[in-house]
């Protein structure tokens, strides 16, 4: 399963921001993982609701994505190596920056300011891994010296472009690279090529503002960089907010003037960040959100099922999503011909509803 780590400086609602999604949308298998805090979160999707609604399957189950709360000190301590390694193994990074004005919670630098705050840990990442590319860049030159060898060459390459950049004040994340160059660095899992979300932690009264992310993307020059996003919550009324029920939960809402909880929608864009899309299966045993990402095929989908089925795969039968609701059964998009029967090498879209016809 794929884990974004939840990042920052000291006191800037990490740890609430990690409550707030695993107390209201974990799916709860991940409570005996509790004292290292990595938390399960389900994302929410409103299409797996209306398919629910029409199948009324004995389950249903989505998508999941594993959250994990991060030590202020992970960030300070990234350039020395120490506790880098939790670093390096997760999928994507949020990077919850303190925009929320509090006497009583002491800030680091001693003011607010999110867009200061964001380029400090940003530049922490850069150096970490300035510090590793430079290390192996010396060890390799040394031995390209000692013997001709094609893939330490372009090793050398790619590296010294990431150096370039790195030198630069660049995210390795807004570097292009080739598929060949990727895979060669990949091993080394930069922590400033990972993909980016920047969440605010908003103060109480900018609540209902819920086009500050959007603004602050672009006063902060944050809109054009690659496999970057950005969000905002309110630590403090999620907090609430997640201890209710779905009624008083509304109301909550609707007396901040929001239809939804900010949360949602920060599931969703580190789902979308890490370029994941949605299939579903759908029975009157089970209704499924599976996860894979964009770009793969009816057999690779096949697979995050089970590797029989894989192993078995005869046909996908598939259809829209807007197709199956509009016809209202799997029976009437049959007869509207909205049902296509499809090979192993087809491109799965995001919201298809998928059957495998399996062999064994
Ligand atoms: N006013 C206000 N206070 C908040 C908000 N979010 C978090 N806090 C407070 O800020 C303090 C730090 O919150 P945490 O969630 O523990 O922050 P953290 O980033 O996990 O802190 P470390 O793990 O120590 O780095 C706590 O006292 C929270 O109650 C918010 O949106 N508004
Ligand atoms: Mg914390």
């Amino acid at each position: 399963m794929l884990r974004i780590g939840i990042v920052g400086l000291p006191q800037t609602g990490k740890t609430t921001l990690f409550q707030i999604l695993t107390r209201a949308h974990g799916s709860g298998t991940g409570s005996g993982r509790q004292e290292t805090h990595v938390g399960v979160v389900r994302v929410p999707d409103a299409r797996l609701d209306r398919l629910t609604e029409l199948f009324k399957p004995q389950k249903t189950v989505h998508a999941t994505i594993e959250y994990m709360d991060m030590p202020g000190s992970v960030i300070e301590l990234a350039r020395t190596g120490v506790q880098s390694q939790a670093l390096r193994e997760l999928d994507a990074l949020v990077h919850v920056a303190r925009a929320f004005q509090d006497e009583s919670v002491p800030h680091e630098a001693g003011s607010v300011d999110p867009r200061r705050d964001i380029e400090n840990v940003e530049l922490e990442l850069i150096l970490s891994d300035l510090v590793v590319v430079e290390k192996r860049l010396e060890r390799l030159e040394k031995d390209v010296k000692k013997q001709k060898n094609p893939a330490m060459e372009k090793e050398l390459q790619v590296l010294n472009i990431c150096k370039a950049a790195l030198e630069k004040q660049t995210r390795l994340r807004e570097v292009e690279l080739n598929a060949e160059e990727t895979k060669v660095i990949r091993g080394f899992t930069f922590l400033s090529r990972k993909p980016m979300l920047y969440v605010l932690n908003l103060g109480e009264t900018d609540v209902a503002r819920a086009n500050l992310a959007e603004q602050f993307a672009v006063e902060a020059g944050l809109k054009q960089r690659q496999r970057t996003g950005v969000s905002a919550i309110c630590g403090k009324v999620e907090a609430e907010l997640a201890q209710l029920g779905d009624a008083d939960a509304a109301e909550f809402l609707a007396s901040y003037g929001l239809k939804e909880s900010a949360v949602s929608r920060l599931i969703r864009a580190s789902y979308q960040l890490l370029g994941l899309i949605s299939f579903f299966t759908v029975g009157e045993d089970e209704c499924r959100a599976w996860t894979i990402r964009a770009g793969s095929t009816a057999l690779e989908a096949a697979g995050e099922i089970h590797s029989d089925i894989q192993r078995g795969f005869i046909r996908a039968e598939v259809v829209k999503y807007e197709d199956l609701m509009a016809a209202g059964s799997l029976a009437e998009a049959r007869t509207r011909a909205q049902l296509r029967l499809e090979g192993k090498e087809y491109i799965v879209a995001d919201g298809e509803v998928v059957h495998f016809r399996h062999s064994g």
